[in-house]
């Protein structure tokens, strides 16, 4: 058994113990190369797993197994010593009981198939704000992801070596192999039931059974750079947040560097990437899901991308709404649960163009192609998470300063989701603490990004962070308005909250979104700058009269005077929901200042 670069005696003991308890029948230590990927790539594509693309260079095709196609937040434990201090809006079980639970399960887990140990760095390698950890697992799909999110290799190992810190994530796909058996073709998974994406809040240690899946099993990303790294930001003073980074330049050259929190498939790998329709500004992109944040000798907040590729929603993507996001996933890309074209390239719904012939659909049925590039639902040729892997380095727009291990200054914070009505196209808060007030009242409608049987209903999403916070969701309010206090006003981020979702009567998004949302950044890179640019209103900072840029803009004035006019009968009927539904769930854990925001608004509306 290979394991000779692992020196470390605490790193050598932690694998040593889950190679007796996993079982595997081999041992790989993973160098991050070039010719590793290729050959792991190689034996998926032999296993039958994986299809290479003959349209696309270096880039492969799988289909998961139909139960294992997102998050499963049902599945999902923070298992820290006192329930409370998971709170309300986690699953929670005791850490004894549930390392008893997942050691059962993963005796033997690994026979017939290899653990790989790989050594990742969230971050830049040896950056101070970044984290090592090391994921071992015995998929060969995950390591080929982790080579793409992640910076993998012989470099990190050698600082876990020196210093002994990293996080352990123990990945199995929950499949064991009996002798002579193999995958012939089929994702390997464990039912549903026998699921678990363990956190050990206090330990900084993951455990993850039974899904090959996305944030399930690529544990560096929602696992470690949200859930574990909340709890190290509400400890250590920062903040680690579901959040895109993109830089705005306007006209005259001046830069500022914006994020934005939405809930999972609401809109932030498109913002991060997006083309503007105003003429002379220009978005780059830092990073598209998650931002680790600090404050400066300056007093303002720095943001790192941890990640080093995209995990990006398939569907919908096309040369119109993200042509970004197009071209990076043109080569060296992992596609799941896409469709597959005759000529050998991928297909989904939304893609921008039909499909001829026949089709290879996600679950590898044959299906004549559809007329459109879309299907009936139920029908579709590509999973509605169907997601592309590829490296933020073949993003045309990739900022030049993505990789700077001192972060970009942070001017405005954007929160938003999917909210057919009341909600405005946008509003700004009056100050920090309104504006974690409007963070914490996030609302969204559930998305195919997690397997759930509320999908399409709205619900509150905090932050974006509901199922990302590794904590008690009160506590990480309280964080938050903590956080406040450590700057001047003047220094901190402007908070804004955006809605590109609303829907008229028919059911039709009112809002073009996409590069016509630049319009919106526009006017919130005007307020950062200290211009005129807005009213008062009753629920916050509104756009003046004429202060969105329209022209060309291909949406009625009586249209966009709605999106941009406050619905006090919603906001009466929001109010009494937060009252009485979302706020409730905190209990003692509310922060008093929220609670007053709430009351101040109420009064505001009258
Ligand atoms: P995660 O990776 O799950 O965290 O998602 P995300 O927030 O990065 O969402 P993404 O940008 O991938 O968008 C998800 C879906 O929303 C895609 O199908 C997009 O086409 C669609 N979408 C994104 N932006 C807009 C917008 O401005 N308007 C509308 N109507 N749809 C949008
Ligand atoms: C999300 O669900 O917010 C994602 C995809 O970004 S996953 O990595 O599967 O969590
Ligand atoms: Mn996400």
């Amino acid at each position: 058994m290979e394991r000779t670069s692992i020196t470390n005696a605490k790193a050598k003991q932690w694998v040593d113990e889950q190679v007796a308890l996993c079982q595997p029948d081999a041992v790989y230590v993973c160098d991050g190369s070039q010719a590793e990927y290729d050959r792991l790539m190689k034996e998926l594509v032999d296993s039958g797993l994986g299809t290479p693309l003959k349209a696309r260079k270096n880039s492969v095709l799988f289909r998961s197994d139909p139960s294992d196609v997102a998050r499963v937040e049902d599945r999902t434990y923070i298992a820290s010593q006192k329930e409370e201090d998971a709170g309300p809006t986690n699953h929670w079980i005791n850490p004894d009981e549930l390392k008893k639970t997942l050691s059962g399960l993963s005796a033997g887990c690994m026979k017939g198939r290899t653990m790989y140990v790989i050594p990742f760095s969230m971050g830049p390698v040896g950056s101070d704000i970044g984290k090592n950890g090391i994921e071992i697992t015995d998929s060969a799909y995950v390591v080929c992801n982790m080579h793409i999110m992640t910076r993998v290799g012989t470099k990190v190992l050698d600082l876990i070596n020196q210093s002994g810190k990293f996080i352990p994530c123990l990945h199995s796909v929950g499949k064991p192999l009996a002798s002579g058996e193999k995958d012939l073709g089929v994702w390997p998974c464990a039912p549903m039931d026998k699921k678990y994406i363990a956190h050990f809040p206090e330990e900084r240690a993951i455990w993850s059974f039974g899904s090959g899946y996305g944030g399930n099993a690529l544990l560096g990303k929602k696992c470690l750079a949200l859930r574990i790294a909340s709890v190290l930001a509400r400890d250590e003073g920062w903040l680690a947040e579901h959040m895109l980074i993109l830089k705005l330049t306007n006209p005259e050259g001046k830069v500022k560097y914006v994020t934005g929190a939405f809930p999972s498939a609401c809109g932030k790998t498109n913002l991060a990437m997006l083309i503007p329709t105003i003429p002379g500004w220009k978005v780059e992109t830092i990073g598209d899901d998650i931002a680790w944040m600090k404050f400066g000798a300056d007093g303002r907040l720095y943001a790192i991308n941890p990640e080093a590729g995209f995990f990006g929603v398939a569907p919908g993507t096309n040369n119109e709404s993200n042509k970004n996001a197009m071209e990076s996933a043109k080569e060296n890309t992992i596609f799941t649960n896409c469709g597959l074209t005759e000529d050998g390239d991928i297909w989904w719904e939304g893609i921008g163009y039909p499909a001829k012939g026949t089709l290879i659909d996600w679950k590898g049925n044959k299906k004549p192609a559809p007329a459109k590039d879309k299907s009936p639902k139920g029908e579709e040729i590509a999973h509605a998470n169907a997601r592309f892997t590829a490296p933020a380095k073949q993003c045309p727009c990739i900022a030049a300063e993505w990789e700077d291990p001192k972060g970009v200054p942070i001017s405005a914070f954007l929160f938003g989701g999917r909210r057919p009505s009341t909600i405005p196209l946008v509003h700004q808060s009056r100050d920090w603490n309104h504006g974690v007030f409007l963070g914490s009242i996030v609302g969204s409608e559930v998305t195919a990004a997690v397997i759930s049987d509320q999908v399409g209903q709205v619900r509150r999403d905090p932050f974006a962070m509901l199922p990302f916070c590794g904590y008690n969701m009160g506590d990480y309010f309280q964080h938050w308005l903590d956080l406040g206090k450590q700057s001047t006003a003047d220094n901190l981020p402007k908070i804004f909250y955006v809605n590109w979702f609303r829907k008229d009567a028919d059911g039709n998004f009112i809002w073009p979104g996409y590069g016509d949302n630049s319009r919106v950044l526009a006017w919130i890179f005007d307020r950062c700058d200290g211009k005129d640019n807005a009213v008062e209103t009753e629920i916050g900072l509104m756009p003046k009269d004429g202060a969105i840029n329209t022209q060309g803009l291909n949406v009625s004035p009586a249209a966009v005077k709605e999106i941009l006019s406050v619905d006090r009968e919603g906001w009466k009927k929001e109010i009494k929901d937060i009252r009485e539904k979302h706020y409730p769930k905190f209990g003692a854990k509310l922060p008093p200042e929220l609670a007053a925001e709430l009351d101040k608004l109420e009064k505001r509306l009258g």
